[in-house]
């Protein structure tokens, strides 16, 4: 059945047409069947036989919406819901027309604001076109309004940009020549240093040979009291001499390991004879024993760490021995130290210096004899070195100087290039056809859900740290524009972020729009570890277009 309807058609109608055809429609109602279009209206003339729109076949006019499909493309029913891939137009006089699946005509429910699919189903429908209209307009007009605007505050963004581009070329230059002078600088400091850390490393090479010399002879002489001790030890009848015998009652000198020093063995460690004295012990035979020897006082007083009770009797006396000959030691060469020492072994102590005179070498001379600026530290330990003198002190001290002033040169020189690779780097980003993006470098825009924050710093990472504590997750890093061809800007990529559990590194695209504001508007998941984020932003906006994306459907 054939109905007068208000018409309106088209989709994506500009704001300016759809008001003129709204106009329109209320003035002029075109004669067609339910459910046609304005624009299909000449396929259904009246009277004439009507052919379906895929050609497949002509059937006379009253057959049309007569309730029964004929045609396979549903064309023949555009006003019933007789073809299941039929699909009805509502003009929807007031607001935007559309197109509806013909099996939702009578069905019950409204679909078209102005009610038409609801002819004959006793469904209740209220016409709310006009309303919807209106508030589409509103809508339309405000877009329009901040379309307008953020262009508007593009034009400021763009000219600011390349104020900045142009402040940042000449801060560059002024950078690069800094930079040449730094260089200069730091190669001049450079020649001063090696200059002054030559004489230095020689003072402190004699410095440390000549103590190297001393603890040299320190060790010599110590190894010399070790031997006497052992032969002391050794010397079983205190004859003077070592025996094969009193060898033989020290089974850890043992060398063809079956336990025990037999006499040929013995024998081969005295150097081939029966015995010897003190003199030839330390000469020939101490080298030979000394690293397997073991002290019969310490085999036979074990030393057991205790903790020494507060005013309890002394520990054993082989410790107070050592205690000495460490103080003795040190007093050797230690400045200005008198530590007193025992009464007891006055035999070691004479032993002792009478070696002393004999060792007594350059090195000591060197350390007895230097006028040491710094004063020795009480109870310096027997391995440290002592202080350096005056004059290599002040060689040390020209030469840190050198050495700091070459650093600090060298620092700076460093962060005049990082300044200058930065900018390099600043000025290399696509910040958009004019230049419009470039504001939003260095800035970072943040957004909260339920679960997180996410963070969008523009050309740099993409982010997202749980509300409730925990680390960042990187979401991607700045990797390029990735919109269509003919709409590049519209969309940035940021790839490489943290890797996904058992799928891919994460990343974020991320959808611009046209706004007055510069924010995050949403963040979703659409799959996993990938992520999606609208962010409007005035560089965005065009000339007399309220936005590029979604709207262009209302
Ligand atoms: C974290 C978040 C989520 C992500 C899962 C994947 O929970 O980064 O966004 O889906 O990890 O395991």
């Amino acid at each position: 059945m054939a109905v007068r309807v208000a018409a309106l058609g088209g989709r994506s109608l500009g704001l300016g047409l759809l008001l003129l055809l709204v106009a329109a429609a209320a003035a002029t109602e075109v004669k067609r069947p339910r459910g046609v279009s304005l624009q299909n209206r000449h396929f259904y003339e009246e009277n004439i036989p009507f052919t379906c729109l895929d050609g497949s076949k002509t059937i006379p006019f009253h057959e049309v919406n007569d309730d029964y499909c004929d045609c396979k493309d549903g064309s023949d029913e555009p006003g019933t819901s007789a073809c299941p891939n039929g699909s009805y137009h509502c003009s929807n006089a007031g607001h935007r027309s559309e197109y509806i699946p013909s099996s939702h005509v009578n069905d019950g429910i409204c679909d078209c604001c102005d009610t038409t699919d609801e002819y004959n189903s006793g469904a209740t429908c209220l016409n709310t076109c006009k309303e919807q209209g209106r508030k589409e307009r509103e809508n339309m007009q405000k877009m329009a309004e901040m379309a307008k605007e953020g262009f508007k505050l593009k034009q400021q963004l763009i000219e600011d940009a390349k104020k900045s581009r142009e402040d940042k070329q000449l801060k560059l230059a002024e950078l690069q020549k800094e930079k040449a002078n730094w260089e200069i600088q730091v190669e001049s400091l450079r020649t001063v240093k090696e200059a002054a850390e030559q004489p230095e490393q020689e003072a402190k090479d004699t410095h440390k040979n000549a103590w190297d010399e001393v603890q040299a002879a320190h060790n010599l002489e110590k190894n010399k009291a070790k031997a006497a001790e052992t032969f002391k030890e050794l010397d079983d009848n205190e004859d003077g001499f070592i025996t094969m015998n009193e060898i033989q009652t020290h089974a850890e000198l043992d060398s063809d390991g079956d336990g025990v020093v037999s006499e040929q063995e013995a024998e081969t460690l005295l150097g081939g004879v029966s015995h010897v004295d003190v003199a030839s012990f330390q000469e020939v035979v101490w080298a030979g024993i000394q690293d397997k020897y073991k002290s019969e006082a310490v085999t036979e007083t074990p030393i057991v760490p205790e903790v020494p009770v507060e005013g309890g009797a002394d520990s054993s006396r082989e410790v107070d021995h050592e205690d000495h000959r460490k103080d003795e030691d040190e007093d050797d060469y230690g400045e200005g130290q008198d530590e007193g020492v025992g009464d007891d072994d006055s035999e070691d102590d004479g032993e002792e210096e009478e070696e002393e005179e004999e060792e007594d070498g350059a090195g000591e001379d060197y350390y007895k004899n230097r006028p040491s600026h710094v004063p020795e530290k009480e109870g310096t330990e027997e391995e440290k070195m002592p202080a350096y003198d005056e004059e290599t002190q002040v060689l040390i001290d020209v030469a840190e100087k050198a050495r700091n002033e070459f650093s600090e040169a060298e620092k700076l020189l460093k962060e005049v290039e990082s300044s200058i690779g930065s900018i390099e780097k600043e000025l290399l980003v696509d910040f958009g056809p004019d230049g419009e993006y470039a504001y939003m470098f260095d800035q970072c825009y943040e957004m909260t859900t339920n679960e997180y924050v996410y963070k969008l710093c523009p050309f740099n990472k993409v982010a997202q740290k749980p509300k409730h504590g925990g680390s960042e997750t990187n979401l991607g890093v700045w990797s390029s524009w990735a919109g269509p061809e003919n709409n590049k800007f519209s969309f940035m990529k940021y790839d490489h972020g943290t890797g996904c559990w058992q799928g891919p590194n994460r990343s974020t695209m991320v959808k611009l729009s046209c706004g007055r504001e510069t924010m995050v508007l949403s963040t979703s998941e659409p799959s996993r570890c990938e992520y999606l984020m609208e962010f409007s932003t005035p560089a965005f906006c065009q000339e007399g277009v309220h936005d590029g994306s979604d709207h262009d459907e209302l």
